[in-house]
């Protein structure tokens, strides 16, 4: 561990500390608005953990020193591609390219070499004719200095980039069981040492959570893979999610969490060990995507084992706010701010209305049927009545229940979402009321009556890429 440097104050806590200062391992040292952490986890690209500072990491130069511009040579270099002080990803090919031009006429015997401070020589092509230099690579993590040198007898120049490469902000195989202070397990999830997570291991009436507590995920923007796979039967249930929260802490993060059985998928807020008002939980900032294989609500012959889903068949969406209808989408015929009807039709019928002359979900006052709660009202929501053509956020799928492990690709660009399945595009919409919030990532997932394993492996999320080189 580095010095924390001179004049150290021993603290126990913050308050003990001058302003701007922090208490790490019982001694008071500067933010200077640098992000705290406990692990390199928690850090940006090119940053490590130390003193409970996010750094950046400090140059390392052992591939030798970086030559000057040689001022008494006849060559010429000049590097087109990267740019200096740019960013890249460790998993893009890269054309770095450059010229060397001599006064003298001729380029022949020039020998041109290209070296990275971090992974040494890189082959690549000379051209004596026009002077070009190319060569394609992949980089490793953090931050290089690349140098192209030109050479002939003694004489030597060369001119240096720099670049930070920047790997995947998440990158779980969960080949080894999640260290706990990283990805905390609640209810039902369980670690595999196959080397996967479950949420309800075909458990019926069950469900799981499983989240990343170390870190968050940065708003306006997403890239994120990973793959599921559910069965072995063709109509279990219920589903389950990949959510996004967005709320200040971890002990907020469970609080959210203790309200829910699955969020996103078959939404149950209000258990017992929920401390969060309806209207706490009517202001939810959560994205999802989930993955629905149980038909719920009237359209399905399934009243009383709401929220309703657009399709009777399996289904992908992106919800919104823990709920689980679509985003921007309602069902036509609920009869929500429609007059309360007479109260009659089976619970597995598409008209069934309870005794309040509703439909399910919904409370009849001053003879109006009103969403029973904020999540299901299209009004706060903002949705407005149904209509055809309506950006759409979900998609009807063929069996997923297969015992098969599938690859899921979304990303969210501003106000547009895509999501691949397999590598087929599945939704590709834009919603202009679309805003999403970043926060904490996890997994969701529940069984009812019926049961199934709700599994997820393998993911991969793109944070944001800053430079953090010299
Ligand atoms: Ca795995
Ligand atoms: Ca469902
Ligand atoms: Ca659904
Ligand atoms: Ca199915």
């Amino acid at each position: 561990m580095p010095s924390p440097g001179p004049a150290t104050v021993s603290c126990t806590d913050d308050t003990e500390c001058l302003n701007g200062q922090s208490c790490v391992d019982s001694l008071c040292v500067a933010n200077d608005g640098k992000t705290m952490c406990i692990t390199d986890a928690q850090c940006l690209n090119g940053q490590t953990c130390m003193n409970g500072f996010c750094e950046a990491l400090l140059l390392n130069n052992d591939a030798g020193p970086v030559d000057e511009p040689n001022e008494n040579s006849e060559f010429g270099v000049t590097f087109s591609t990267p740019s200096d002080r740019s960013t890249a990803r460790t998993w893009e090919t890269l054309t770095i390219s450059g010229t060397i031009t001599s006064d003298t006429d001729s380029l022949e015997g020039i020998e041109v070499i290209l070296t990275s401070s971090l992974d040494g020589t890189i082959d690549g092509t000379f051209n004596t004719e026009t002077g070009l230099f190319v060569a394609e690579a992949t980089l490793t993590e953090g931050n290089h200095a690349l140098t192209l040198e030109a050479q002939r007898d003694d004489d030597r120049s060369s001119a240096t980039v720099n670049i930070t490469l920047c790997s995947y902000q998440f990158d779980e195989d969960f080949s080894e069981e999640p260290d706990p202070d990283i990805w905390r397990k609640f209810d039902s999830a369980i670690y595999i040492e196959d080397g996967w997570i479950d949420m309800t291991n075909n458990q019926t009436s069950t469900w799981g959570k499983f989240f990343n507590v170390a870190q968050t995920v940065q708003p306006g923007n997403l890239d994120v893979q990973f793959r599921i796979y559910t069965g072995p039967l063709e109509a279990g249930a219920d589903g389950f999610s990949m959510t996004i929260i967005d709320t200040p802490d971890v002990p907020s993060l469970e609080k959210i969490l203790n309200c829910f059985t699955g969020l996103g998928n078959h939404i149950s807020p209000l258990r017992n060990s929920c401390e969060l008002s309806v209207e706490e939980l009517g202001a939810l900032q959560a994205f999802s995507i989930e993955f629905d294989t149980y038909p719920n609500g009237f359209q399905c012959a399934a009243s009383v084992n709401p929220p309703i889903d657009p399709t009777c068949e399996d289904h992908v969406a992106i919800t919104f706010n823990g709920s689980a209808m679509p985003f921007y989408w309602f069902p036509e015929d609920w009869g929500d701010y429609e007059a309360c009807g007479t109260p009659g039709g089976s619970w597995t019928s598409y008209d069934y209305r309870a005794e309040n002359g509703c439909k399910y979900g919904l409370e009849c006052v001053d003879d109006l049927c009103l969403p029973k709660y904020p999540w299901w009202d299209r009004e706060l929501l903002g949705y407005g009545p149904p209509a055809a053509g309506a950006p759409q956020f979900w998609a009807e799928m063929e069996n997923i229940e297969d015992s098969q492990w599938h690859d899921v690709h979304i990303v969210l660009a501003g106000t547009n979402a895509t999501v691949t399945f397999d590598d087929q595009e599945i939704i590709n919409a834009t919603v202009p009321e679309f805003d999403y919030k970043g926060g904490y990532l996890g997994f969701t997932g529940g069984s009812g009556a019926i049961g199934n394993y709700h599994r997820f492996d393998d993911l991969k999320v793109k944070g944001t890429c800053y430079y953090t080189g010299p």
